[in-house]
């Protein structure tokens, strides 16, 4: 089936009591049973749902994947999977992925005996170097957030198998639509449905998505032993927002296109990161593994001052973490969703204090634009 009909159909049938077309929202915590250990499927609602089991279904077709294993955040999701591995185990990291990555493996799952090597993925010779004997697991984030630098998957997935190693791609900023890790062999995809996927800026999530039926059956028992489960309204809203995933996706990427390219000429900017770009430095590479170019934008304005007067400046882009919604946002990540990244760190990636990032939403392209226009002539 094409994107559209799976976004549509994928893991959802009319309610067989009532016919109701859509999945009911099952607000329950536990289900009865006929008799001790005779039930109908579902026992409790940490380990089974039905609205869950819905959408995580849907978007594991979304992802040409076979298991969708669902969370209650990106994070959650991320930290299901550092779960499966043990004290010793060492993780290769992108360098720049979502501070509260960062944090999290840095700051929690160090404690507990795991190591983290942060290197540049896009350069492969810096992953080979970074292998240890203990290394078990690349996590890459590509592109990544909010840098939009790209990391070949094929090179990854190549060299995790040479090595024996997992693989997990944050496809976050891609989503479903315009990029698919697992069929380049990557073993684990994850999201925060909290941005694209949902994109109504109204739910928080996370999931996992696999065809290996070894790493689902491990996920889904961290799903329910360690419990950070999405409620199932949650996931309802998740499950309604998939069906219009590809045409919100197709509207995002032509508004940030625009955007990119008005910004690019515009004599206050320094530099803009978008993979759509020609001027974009792996923009070959974005071509060939990725079907489109998203909805994210980030620009160097040259000092925290001039990003200050922007971010106060705009009038429908609003000022706020997150991405991904239908309303376009404004981010300042060294002071908002990268804080927890150390300034030398930041400032060798170029996450300087003058970086805005913008996630395009789908308003008109030319109120867009004229809200940007209006904000960098704000800066003086
Ligand atoms: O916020 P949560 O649903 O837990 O997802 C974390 C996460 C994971 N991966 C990527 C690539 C992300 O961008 C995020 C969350 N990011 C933001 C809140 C942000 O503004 O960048």
């Amino acid at each position: 089936m094409g994107f559209q009909t799976d976004s549509i159909h994928a893991g959802q049938q009319p309610d067989p009591s009532t016919g109701a077309i859509m999945t009911p929202i099952f607000q329950t915590s536990t289900f009865v049973q006929d008799s001790i250990g005779k039930h109908k499927g579902y026992e409790y609602a940490r380990t089974q749902n039905p609205t869950r089991q819905a959408m995580e279904k849907n978007i594991a077709v979304l992802e040409k994947g076979k298991h969708g294993i669902a969370f209650a955040s990106g994070l959650a999701a991320i930290s299901a999977i550092i779960q499966m591995l043990k004290s010793g185990d060492h993780v290769i990291c992108s360098d720049n992925v979502y501070g509260g990555t960062y944090r999290v493996f840095e700051a929690v799952f160090k404690k507990f005996g795991l190591s983290f090597s942060f290197v540049d993925t896009s350069d492969i010779e810096q992953v080979k170097k970074a292998f240890t004997a203990q290394t078990q697991l690349i996590f890459v984030e590509t592109p990544t957030n909010p840098m939009l630098t790209l990391t070949s998957l094929s090179a990854i997935a190549g060299l995790a198998r040479e090595k024996g190693c997992l693989t997990v791609v944050d496809n976050t900023f891609m989503s479903p639509y315009f990029q698919n890790p697992l069929t380049f062999d990557i073993d684990m995809v994850v999201h925060s449905s909290t941005k694209y996927l949902n994109g109504h800026s109204d739910v928080v999530g996370g999931i996992v998505l696999t065809r290996r039926d070894d790493l689902a059956e491990k996920l889904f028992y961290l799903q329910n032993a360690a419990g950070a489960v999405p409620g199932p309204q949650d996931c309802f809203l998740i499950l309604r927002a998939t069906k219009t995933l590809a045409l919100r996706m197709r509207e995002h990427e032509k508004n940030a296109l625009a955007v990119a390219r008005y910004l690019e000429k515009h004599p206050r900017v320094e530099r803009v990161y978008y993979p759509g770009l020609s001027s974009h430095p792996q923009h070959q590479l974005a071509r060939e593994q990725m079907s489109g170019f998203g909805g994210i934008v980030s620009m160097e304005l040259g000092s925290l001052d001039n990003a200050r007067k922007f971010a106060e400046a705009v009038r429908i882009f609003s000022l706020a973490e997150s991405l991904g919604g239908v309303e376009s946002l404004v981010d300042h990540p060294a002071i908002m969703t990268h804080a927890s990244v150390p300034r030398e760190e930041r400032m060798r990636m170029g996450l300087t204090d003058g970086l805005i990032r913008l996630s395009v939403g789908v308003e008109d392209e030319e109120d867009l634009l004229a809200d940007v226009e209006q904000a960098l002539a704000a800066i003086g």
